[in-house]
């Protein structure tokens, strides 16, 4: 019979997927292959988990948001940073733990410095980032006229060649900010993944999509006392 309902699940490729795979086979349910090595970007899950079938989208972290709110997937997992800086308009029903990091505004040491004995009054300052919304509306409340400079990555090197004064970037170990000589200056938020689910899937595959959140938060639970 292949009348069971599918259930499409978005996962972000690169770093959150390492992290996310654990869960997944916690929660039973893991992909058929390994999404670490295959090219495919769609990937058959259980034929019969909590009655439906389950594949998984493996595309960029960014796009996450957009495949869930459009529906064309009913859940994914999505960093926090993006889920702010995009504002999709999609459920969070779960803290999943992982790919935990920070939103921090970073600047060379040496701007710190001098900043720290002369504050800079008015000017406007050139900031790098992907974040843009989160960064404008930072400056803003602070009354600092900011110009967004945006970059796809590698944010680090913008203040190394005067491209701009400061980045609003993600950090976690902080060792890449380290071995380009930059600093934390202000921590704007901490960052961790979450589960995000499509309101309609929400109402039309209630019991699908409450069986996943339920599953995944026992998981999140398991791993925690792991
Ligand atoms: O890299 P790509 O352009 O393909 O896509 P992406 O940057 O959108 O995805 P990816 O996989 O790099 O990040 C996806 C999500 O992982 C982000 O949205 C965050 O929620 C989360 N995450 C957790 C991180 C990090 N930790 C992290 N360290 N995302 C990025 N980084 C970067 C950071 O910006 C820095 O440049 O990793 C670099 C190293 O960090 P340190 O501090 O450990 O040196
Ligand atoms: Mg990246």
């Amino acid at each position: 019979m292949s009348d069971k309902p599918v259930l499409t699940i978005a996962l972000s490729k690169g770093r959150i997927l390492e992290q996310t795979l654990p869960l997944l086979a916690f929660a039973g349910l893991l992909p058929q292959e390994d999404v670490q090595k295959t090219r495919k970007l769609m990937v058959d899950g259980p034929d019969d988990w909590a009655g439906s079938k389950i594949r998984f989208l493996i595309i960029r972290a960014a796009d996450v948001c957009t495949y869930v709110e459009k529906g064309a997937a009913d859940l994914g997992i999505s960093g926090r940073d993006l889920l702010m800086e995009l504002r999709p308009h999609v459920y969070e029903p779960l803290d999943l733990k992982i790919g935990k990091c920070r939103l921090s505004i970073c600047a060379p040491k040496e701007t710190i410095e001098a900043e720290r004995s002369k504050p800079a009054v008015g000017g406007r300052i050139r900031i790098a980032t992907k974040y843009d919304y989160l960064t404008e509306q930072y400056y803003q409340q602070q009354g600092i006229q900011a110009d967004i400079i945006h970059l796809y990555g590698s944010m680090e090197l913008a203040p190394l060649v005067g491209l701009a004064d400061r980045i609003v970037d993600v950090v976690e170990t902080g060792n890449t900010l380290k071995a380009n000589g930059l600093q934390e200056e202000v921590k704007l938020f901490d960052i961790s993944s979450r589960l995000i689910a499509n309101p309609a899937s929400f109402v039309t595959k209630k019991r699908q999509v409450q069986a996943v959140i339920e599953k995944m938060r026992l998981a999140v639970q398991g791993m925690e006392n792991s």
